[in-house]
């Protein structure tokens, strides 16, 4: 799933895309790259994220949602709010990307898929709330829950989300990655964003201390997701599609037996 942020403040690239033509170029070379989904958002939840005004992000997304589904690409709407949702489906979008994991009557009214993601509170106090006892129970017994309740409403194809960086610490985001199958182990599809998100910044630090900035953050962001992929993650969101495309192929590959490959004899 390659980042569409059609916003002026997103956190790694707010800005760069707010112009729906550039928008619409960013998301067509994302699926060249490898994108199978193109997730088109209209609002930073970055921590400490003002909300946006429904109409100004209706503004933002619907031309862009419409250009891509018109291209045949798929598209997902990453939205909180039911009425863009809505519009955003009518306009072609084929999956409800809900950080608030709250948007299943919407996805059961209109037939999209659902990604449930967790969040302990809005992106403006949530990192107030990263205080869990378990944080992999915890989320795991919440999205699960919320996945229920979905297919109960109808909703057919969702995913479940442990919303690495929102309302989590450095900490809590690790232990939520190195506990992943407990997630893939409900058997619900599970899909992870990690993409250039702070703690791979203050991982990446080292000894100066100093965090590294979003556009350093690379390696973490193809290791991390390289490692979901491989725990059994469905999807993966990510701004940089064809490294991490390429690194997933790559992890994924099995030599048929009688191939070698670079001169490596098969095993
Ligand atoms: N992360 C962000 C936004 N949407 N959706 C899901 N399902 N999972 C995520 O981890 C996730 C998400 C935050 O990243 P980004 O869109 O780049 O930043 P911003 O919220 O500042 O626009």
């Amino acid at each position: 799933m390659g980042v569409l942020n059609v916003t002026p403040d997103s956190f790694s690239d707010g800005g760069r895309w707010l112009d729906p033509e550039a928008a619409v170029a960013h998301g067509r070379a994302m699926a060249a790259e490898g994108a199978d989904i193109v997730d088109v958002g209209g609002e930073s939840t970055r921590p400490g994220a003002r909300p946006v005004p429904e109409e100004e992000e209706l503004r933002r997304v619907v031309p862009v949602v419409e250009a891509l589904a018109r291209e045949n690409i798929v598209v997902s709407i990453d939205s909180r709010k039911p009425a863009v949702a809505r519009a955003a489906v009518a306009a072609g979008a084929s999956i409800i990307n809900d950080v608030s994991a709250s948007l299943w009557p919407v996805a059961a009214e209109t037939g999209a898929a659902w990604v449930a993601m967790h969040m302990p509170a809005d992106p403006e106090v949530m990192q107030q709330h990263a205080r869990y006892v378990d944080v992999v129970a915890e989320v795991k017994s919440y999205l699960v829950e919320r996945a229920e309740t979905a297919r109960r409403a109808g909703v057919e194809n969702l995913w479940i989300d442990p919303g690495i960086g929102f309302g989590k610490t450095p900490a809590h985001n690790l232990s939520l990655l190195r506990h992943l199958d407990e997630l893939v182990d409900t058997g619900i599809p599970v899909l992870v964003g990690t993409s250039r998100k702070s703690f791979l910044g203050r991982l990446a630090a080292g000894e100066t201390g100093e965090s590294a900035g979003p556009e350093d953050r690379l390696e973490g962001t193809v290791a991390t997701t390289t490692w979901a992929v491989t725990r059994g993650a469905d999807v993966v969101r990510v701004h940089d599609v064809r490294p991490v495309s390429q690194a997933i192929h790559l992890a994924e590959a099995r030599p048929r037996p009688e191939s070698d490959v670079a001169g490596v004899p098969a095993r």
